[in-house]
């Protein structure tokens, strides 16, 4: 089935929720309007299994060779306006300065990249209209066994593509999101792996010995994992660290990664924001203000 990448109709702009995808998703391969069905229900079988035995599943080739194309060039487009920061974090991207000098937490790596955020990506692009889909919705719920995802209600966060130059990393982290999901857009000639150490963290355990383990160059836990332009990966990335390798080559690495939540109304904290994406919005400013009591705390 072709693209078509058409300006639509006023009526569907207001509304980009409307329509399905399957011009854009391989649904002959992934039938994510069909979950009732039976192709469908082995789908999310399948995926649930995966992701449960990996911490990770990749659905190769989940968008169609029109999709990715059109993709492509609407990030290329604006990945060129993205400014590329360096930065060192820990796995946290806290501040441990207070810890002891040799507590793991304290260890850090480079970060190198960029991000084309959700208000520079159009409502009828591929991207919005495959994040916006009722359908994908539906789908990505299925396969991590709750009853709804959410959309992020911040302007920035969301929906990102991450711009990794030449040259850049992302360093170790875990996410403070349970999964997200990511859809390759460009991979690095070479290098620009996305490496992970499944489950190195579980609820109650940080295991602060595997955290020193991994970050100082120890491979034996870590996975690695490379993505083809329209290949769709869910991870599980609260408890696994993880990390993409320093892209070798000439073009960026760019990743697009769209993140639901489990509650609709998320609007990212105000610091963590400008941290991340150099900038907040009104909104950012106005969610941090009312989250303040009449006293000045935080509630
Ligand atoms: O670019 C990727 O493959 C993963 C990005 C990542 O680590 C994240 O969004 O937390």
């Amino acid at each position: 089935m072709g693209l078509t990448l058409r300006r639509p109709e006023p009526s569907a702009l207001a509304d980009a929720e409307r329509g399905r995808v399957d011009d854009i998703v391989d649904t002959d391969r992934y039938p994510i309007s069909d979950l009732d069905s039976l192709a469908g229900r082995s789908l999310i079988a399948d995926t649930v299994a995966r992701l449960d035995q990996d911490g990770l599943v990749q659905l190769p080739g989940l968008l169609r060779p029109s999709a990715v194309r059109a993709l492509q060039r609407e990030m290329r487009a604006t990945g060129r306006h993205v400014s590329c920061e360096t930065t060192t974090r820990s796995a946290y991207a806290g501040d441990e300065t207070l810890l002891a000098s040799d507590d793991p937490r304290r260890l850090t790596s480079t970060w190198t990249a960029g991000h084309i955020t959700r208000d520079m990506i159009p409502p009828f692009s591929v991207a919005q209209r495959l994040y916006v889909s009722p359908d994908f919705k539906r789908f990505i719920a299925a396969c991590l066994g709750l009853g709804r995802v959410f959309e992020y209600a911040d302007p920035l966060a969301g929906l990102i593509t991450t711009v990794i130059p030449p040259g850049g990393e992302y360093g170790w982290h875990y996410d403070t999101n349970r999964f997200v999901i990511t859809l390759a857009v460009d991979e690095a000639r070479s290098g620009g792996a996305f490496e992970y150490s499944p489950d190195l963290r579980s609820p109650g355990d940080e295991n602060l010995e595997g955290l020193r383990a991994v970050m100082t160059g120890d491979r034996s836990t870590v996975r690695s994992v490379t993505a083809q332009p329209g290949d769709l990966q869910l991870f599980l990335g609260r408890y696994s660290l993880h990390r993409v390798t320093r892209v070798e080559g000439r073009r960026p690495r760019l990743m697009l990664v769209l993140s639901y939540a489990e509650q609709p109304g998320i609007i990212g904290p105000l610091e963590r924001t400008r941290q991340v994406y150099g900038r907040v919005t009104e909104t950012h400013l106005l969610h941090a203000e009312q989250a303040l009591g009449t006293d000045g705390l935080i509630a």
